[in-house]
Protein backbone atom coordinates (compact mmCIF):
# COMPACT_ATOMS: atom_id res chain seq x y z
CA UNK A 1 0.00 0.00 0.00
CA UNK A 2 1.08 3.49 -0.68
CA UNK A 3 0.92 6.62 0.53
CA UNK A 4 -0.58 7.47 3.64
CA UNK A 5 -2.12 4.05 5.07
CA UNK A 6 -0.27 3.33 8.25
CA UNK A 7 0.38 -0.26 9.18
CA UNK A 8 1.80 -1.51 12.13
CA UNK A 9 6.04 -1.76 9.90
CA UNK A 10 5.33 2.08 9.09
CA UNK A 11 6.29 3.43 6.06
CA UNK A 12 9.45 1.87 4.53
CA UNK A 13 11.19 3.88 1.91
CA UNK A 14 12.43 1.97 -1.90
CA UNK A 15 14.79 3.48 -3.68
CA UNK A 16 15.24 2.89 -7.54
CA UNK A 17 13.00 2.55 -10.77
CA UNK A 18 10.20 0.26 -10.94
CA UNK A 19 11.67 -0.75 -14.41
CA UNK A 20 14.00 -2.67 -12.39
CA UNK A 21 12.84 -6.41 -11.63
CA UNK A 22 14.78 -6.25 -8.03
CA UNK A 23 12.72 -2.76 -6.98
CA UNK A 24 9.31 -4.07 -8.86
CA UNK A 25 10.01 -7.20 -6.76
CA UNK A 26 10.44 -5.51 -3.27
CA UNK A 27 7.39 -3.09 -4.20
CA UNK A 28 4.82 -6.45 -5.07
CA UNK A 29 6.82 -8.19 -1.36
CA UNK A 30 5.62 -4.70 0.63
CA UNK A 31 2.28 -4.85 -0.93
CA UNK A 32 1.25 -8.68 0.06
CA UNK A 33 2.17 -7.87 3.27
CA UNK A 34 0.50 -4.54 3.71
CA UNK A 35 3.60 -2.32 4.28
CA UNK A 36 3.60 1.59 2.82
CA UNK A 37 5.94 2.70 0.51
CA UNK A 38 7.21 5.89 -0.46
CA UNK A 39 9.06 5.21 -3.59
CA UNK A 40 12.47 7.57 -4.44
CA UNK A 41 14.87 7.49 -7.36
CA UNK A 42 17.79 5.40 -6.99
CA UNK A 43 21.72 6.06 -8.54
CA UNK A 44 22.43 8.44 -11.38
CA UNK A 45 24.44 11.87 -11.47
CA UNK A 46 21.86 13.24 -9.09
CA UNK A 47 21.85 10.83 -6.51
CA UNK A 48 20.58 11.34 -3.28
CA UNK A 49 22.42 11.25 -0.09
CA UNK A 50 20.12 8.90 1.57
CA UNK A 51 20.43 6.14 -1.60
CA UNK A 52 23.95 6.43 -1.51
CA UNK A 53 23.77 5.62 2.46
CA UNK A 54 21.73 2.73 1.85
CA UNK A 55 23.68 1.31 -0.99
CA UNK A 56 27.34 0.79 -0.41
CA UNK A 57 27.68 -0.38 -4.23
CA UNK A 58 24.74 1.91 -5.93
CA UNK A 59 23.11 -0.60 -6.65
CA UNK A 60 18.95 -1.01 -7.14
CA UNK A 61 17.21 -1.44 -4.62
CA UNK A 62 17.60 0.14 -1.52
CA UNK A 63 15.75 0.72 1.08
CA UNK A 64 15.19 2.52 4.60
CA UNK A 65 13.22 1.82 7.02
CA UNK A 66 13.81 4.46 9.81
CA UNK A 67 17.10 4.76 10.85
CA UNK A 68 17.67 0.96 9.12
CA UNK A 69 18.98 0.83 5.84
CA UNK A 70 19.63 -2.24 3.42
CA UNK A 71 20.48 -3.02 -0.46
CA UNK A 72 19.77 -6.18 -2.46
CA UNK A 73 16.06 -7.59 -2.79
CA UNK A 74 16.71 -10.78 -1.56
CA UNK A 75 18.13 -9.23 2.04
CA UNK A 76 15.36 -6.38 1.59
CA UNK A 77 12.37 -9.44 0.98
CA UNK A 78 14.09 -11.65 3.68
CA UNK A 79 14.00 -8.32 6.19
CA UNK A 80 10.08 -7.63 5.08
CA UNK A 81 9.21 -10.97 5.74
CA UNK A 82 10.51 -11.18 8.86
CA UNK A 83 9.10 -7.27 9.98
CA UNK A 84 5.96 -8.68 8.77
CA UNK A 85 5.42 -12.15 9.14
CA UNK A 86 1.76 -12.74 7.55
CA UNK A 87 1.10 -13.52 4.77
CA UNK A 88 4.68 -15.59 4.64
CA UNK A 89 6.49 -15.48 1.51
CA UNK A 90 9.09 -17.60 2.25
CA UNK A 91 7.86 -20.93 2.97
CA UNK A 92 8.59 -22.07 6.97
CA UNK A 93 9.08 -25.86 6.16
CA UNK A 94 12.80 -26.96 4.61
CA UNK A 95 11.62 -28.20 1.48
CA UNK A 96 9.55 -25.54 0.52
CA UNK A 97 11.75 -22.66 1.69
CA UNK A 98 14.93 -24.00 0.03
CA UNK A 99 12.71 -24.62 -3.14
CA UNK A 100 11.59 -21.06 -3.31
CA UNK A 101 15.27 -19.52 -2.39
CA UNK A 102 16.47 -21.43 -5.72
CA UNK A 103 13.25 -20.12 -7.64
CA UNK A 104 14.26 -16.94 -6.06
CA UNK A 105 18.31 -16.96 -7.01
CA UNK A 106 16.58 -18.56 -11.04
CA UNK A 107 14.91 -14.91 -11.00
CA UNK A 108 17.94 -13.21 -10.05
CA UNK A 109 20.97 -14.37 -11.96
CA UNK A 110 20.65 -16.70 -14.77
CA UNK A 111 17.26 -15.51 -16.22
CA UNK A 112 17.72 -11.59 -15.05
CA UNK A 113 21.53 -11.94 -16.57
CA UNK A 114 20.07 -13.57 -19.92
CA UNK A 115 17.11 -11.50 -19.93
CA UNK A 116 18.99 -8.22 -18.69
CA UNK A 117 21.06 -8.35 -22.45
CA UNK A 118 18.18 -8.23 -24.33
CA UNK A 119 16.38 -5.29 -22.39
CA UNK A 120 19.64 -3.28 -21.48
CA UNK A 121 20.52 -3.16 -25.47
CA UNK A 122 16.81 -2.80 -26.76
CA UNK A 123 15.58 -0.22 -23.64
CA UNK A 124 18.17 1.20 -21.48
CA UNK A 125 20.93 1.93 -23.80
CA UNK A 126 18.82 3.51 -26.56
CA UNK A 127 16.23 5.39 -24.21
CA UNK A 128 18.25 6.34 -21.40
CA UNK A 129 21.78 6.46 -22.64
CA UNK A 130 21.09 7.43 -26.40
CA UNK A 131 23.37 4.80 -27.05
CA UNK A 132 22.99 2.08 -29.95
CA UNK A 133 21.59 -0.96 -28.99
CA UNK A 134 24.43 -4.12 -29.50
CA UNK A 135 22.61 -6.57 -31.72
CA UNK A 136 24.88 -9.01 -30.79
CA UNK A 137 23.94 -8.57 -27.28
CA UNK A 138 20.64 -9.05 -28.05
CA UNK A 139 21.12 -12.26 -30.00
CA UNK A 140 23.44 -13.96 -27.14
CA UNK A 141 20.85 -13.27 -24.43
CA UNK A 142 17.92 -14.51 -27.16
CA UNK A 143 19.92 -17.32 -27.08
CA UNK A 144 20.64 -17.75 -23.66
CA UNK A 145 16.93 -17.59 -23.22
CA UNK A 146 15.72 -20.74 -24.92
CA UNK A 147 16.69 -22.72 -22.50
CA UNK A 148 16.22 -21.51 -19.39
CA UNK A 149 12.42 -21.40 -20.68
CA UNK A 150 12.35 -24.39 -21.73
CA UNK A 151 13.39 -25.54 -18.03
CA UNK A 152 11.09 -23.12 -16.16
CA UNK A 153 7.76 -24.51 -18.52
CA UNK A 154 8.94 -27.90 -17.35
CA UNK A 155 8.86 -26.16 -13.83
CA UNK A 156 5.81 -24.39 -13.97
CA UNK A 157 2.68 -25.84 -12.51
CA UNK A 158 -0.20 -26.55 -14.12
CA UNK A 159 -2.63 -24.08 -11.59
CA UNK A 160 -1.80 -22.69 -8.58
CA UNK A 161 1.72 -21.37 -7.54
CA UNK A 162 5.48 -22.49 -7.90
CA UNK A 163 6.02 -24.09 -4.63
CA UNK A 164 4.10 -25.68 -2.19
CA UNK A 165 -0.02 -24.73 -2.81
CA UNK A 166 0.77 -21.03 -1.60
CA UNK A 167 2.09 -18.13 -3.48
CA UNK A 168 5.66 -16.70 -2.31
CA UNK A 169 8.97 -15.22 -2.97
CA UNK A 170 9.21 -17.81 -6.36
CA UNK A 171 6.46 -16.16 -7.99
CA UNK A 172 7.36 -12.79 -7.09
CA UNK A 173 10.67 -12.89 -8.41
CA UNK A 174 10.29 -14.82 -11.41
CA UNK A 175 7.12 -12.84 -12.48
CA UNK A 176 9.31 -9.82 -11.89
CA UNK A 177 11.91 -10.20 -14.44
CA UNK A 178 9.54 -11.98 -17.00
CA UNK A 179 7.45 -8.12 -16.36
CA UNK A 180 10.94 -6.76 -17.30
CA UNK A 181 11.50 -8.95 -20.57
CA UNK A 182 8.36 -7.47 -21.70
CA UNK A 183 9.81 -4.34 -22.28
CA UNK A 184 12.53 -5.73 -24.33
CA UNK A 185 9.81 -7.62 -26.37
CA UNK A 186 10.56 -10.97 -24.55
CA UNK A 187 7.02 -12.06 -24.25
CA UNK A 188 6.21 -15.89 -22.86
CA UNK A 189 4.42 -17.80 -26.52
CA UNK A 190 1.51 -19.42 -24.97
CA UNK A 191 1.35 -21.70 -27.34
CA UNK A 192 5.09 -23.22 -26.86
CA UNK A 193 5.03 -22.69 -23.59
CA UNK A 194 1.40 -22.65 -22.26
CA UNK A 195 2.15 -23.25 -18.15
CA UNK A 196 4.38 -20.28 -17.85
CA UNK A 197 1.74 -17.87 -19.91
CA UNK A 198 -0.84 -19.00 -17.62
CA UNK A 199 1.23 -18.94 -14.24
CA UNK A 200 2.42 -15.75 -15.45
CA UNK A 201 -1.29 -14.34 -15.79
CA UNK A 202 -2.05 -15.43 -12.46
CA UNK A 203 0.36 -13.72 -10.79
CA UNK A 204 -0.23 -10.37 -12.99
CA UNK A 205 -3.61 -10.53 -11.98
CA UNK A 206 -3.49 -10.75 -8.38
CA UNK A 207 -4.48 -7.09 -6.76
CA UNK A 208 -1.46 -6.42 -4.99
CA UNK A 209 0.50 -7.17 -8.55
CA UNK A 210 -1.98 -5.06 -10.38
CA UNK A 211 -1.37 -2.14 -7.52
CA UNK A 212 2.25 -2.26 -8.10
CA UNK A 213 1.81 -2.03 -11.56
CA UNK A 214 -0.66 1.12 -11.87
CA UNK A 215 1.96 2.91 -9.66
CA UNK A 216 4.37 1.49 -12.61
CA UNK A 217 2.36 2.73 -15.06
CA UNK A 218 2.68 6.12 -14.05
CA UNK A 219 6.49 6.11 -12.54
CA UNK A 220 7.56 5.38 -16.19
CA UNK A 221 5.16 7.40 -18.48
CA UNK A 222 7.61 8.93 -21.06
CA UNK A 223 10.47 6.46 -20.50
CA UNK A 224 8.61 3.31 -22.26
N1 LIG B 1 21.25 -8.78 -6.55
C1 LIG B 1 20.80 -7.41 -6.60
C2 LIG B 1 20.90 -6.88 -8.02
C3 LIG B 1 20.69 -5.38 -8.08
C4 LIG B 1 21.02 -4.83 -9.45
O1 LIG B 1 21.89 -5.36 -10.16
N2 LIG B 1 20.34 -3.75 -9.82
C5 LIG B 1 20.65 -3.08 -11.07
C6 LIG B 1 19.39 -2.55 -11.73
S1 LIG B 1 18.31 -3.82 -12.29
C7 LIG B 1 21.54 -1.90 -10.81
O2 LIG B 1 21.44 -1.25 -9.79
N3 LIG B 1 22.40 -1.58 -11.77
C8 LIG B 1 23.20 -0.39 -11.70
C9 LIG B 1 24.62 -0.71 -11.66
O3 LIG B 1 24.96 -1.89 -11.78
O4 LIG B 1 25.38 0.21 -11.48
C10 LIG B 1 19.38 -7.33 -6.06
O5 LIG B 1 18.69 -8.36 -6.04
O6 LIG B 1 18.96 -6.26 -5.61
Amino acid sequence: MVGDVMMSAGTITVFGALFSPFVRKVHVVAEEKGIAVQALPGNGPAASAEFLAASPFRKIPAMQHGDFTLADSTAIATYLDALQPTPALYPAEPKPRGRAVFFEEFADTVLAAAGGKVVFNRVVKPRLMKMECDEDAVSQGLAELVPLMAWFEGAAPETGWLVGGAFSIADISVASVFTTLAYGGVVIDAGTHPRSAAWLARVQERPTWQAVAAREAVALKGFL
